[in-house]
């Protein structure tokens, strides 16, 4: 019998993160919301691990326009992209991935943006939102992957 069911909730072992997701949820949205002493808003994805089939909730700043959201794969401008970016990749894991934004929460189908201009014009969004994306894409020789959420049904 093995210990861990497909469906089981594997917390983020960074503690700032697993902490962020703790107050994010645990208040249904109303608190811990932004990212650490800044008022800049988060939301969170629930996603499926593509190789373990875990539960897996990762947050990100949030960029939304018109209802739609972006999910942006910088970790920080590290060199290598984060461990999400396989499950979101990953269409048969995750057909749909959950946001939580504050108090509201939907189903979104995330698809990567392989467009110039869309990409230009969500990368705008992006940095709009949270500055800092700017020096992460500087930092880094990888072309930061991008995800356009948009809302199921
Ligand atoms: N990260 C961003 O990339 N962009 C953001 O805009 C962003 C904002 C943000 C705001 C608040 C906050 O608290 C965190 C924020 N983060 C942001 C950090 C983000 O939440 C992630 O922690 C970060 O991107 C690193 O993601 P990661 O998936 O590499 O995380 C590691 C530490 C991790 O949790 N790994 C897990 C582990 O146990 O080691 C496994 C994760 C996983 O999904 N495993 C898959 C599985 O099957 O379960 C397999 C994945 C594979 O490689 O195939």
């Amino acid at each position: 019998m093995s210990d861990t069911t497909p469906q089981e909730y594997a917390p983020s072992p960074a503690a700032w993160v697993r902490e962020q997701v703790e107050q994010y949820e645990g208040s249904g949205g109303t608190a811990g919301t932004t990212l650490r002493d800044t008022d800049m808003p988060v939301v969170i994805l629930t996603m499926r691990g593509a190789k373990t089939g875990k539960i897996r909730k990762v947050p990100l700043m949030r960029v939304e326009h018109d209802g739609d959201y972006l999910a942006v794969a910088s970790k920080g401008g590290a060199p290598s992209n984060p461990q999400w970016f396989n499950n979101i990749v990953d269409t048969a894991a995750n057909p749909t991935i959950t946001v939580r934004d504050g108090a509201t929460v939907g189903e979104y189908r995330a698809r990567p943006i392989t467009d110039d201009a869309q990409r230009a014009q969500w990368w705008e969004r992006a940095v709009a939102a949270y500055p800092p994306y700017a020096d992460y894409a500087k930092k880094t020789s990888r072309t930061i992957p991008l995800f356009l959420l948009t809302p199921v049904g």
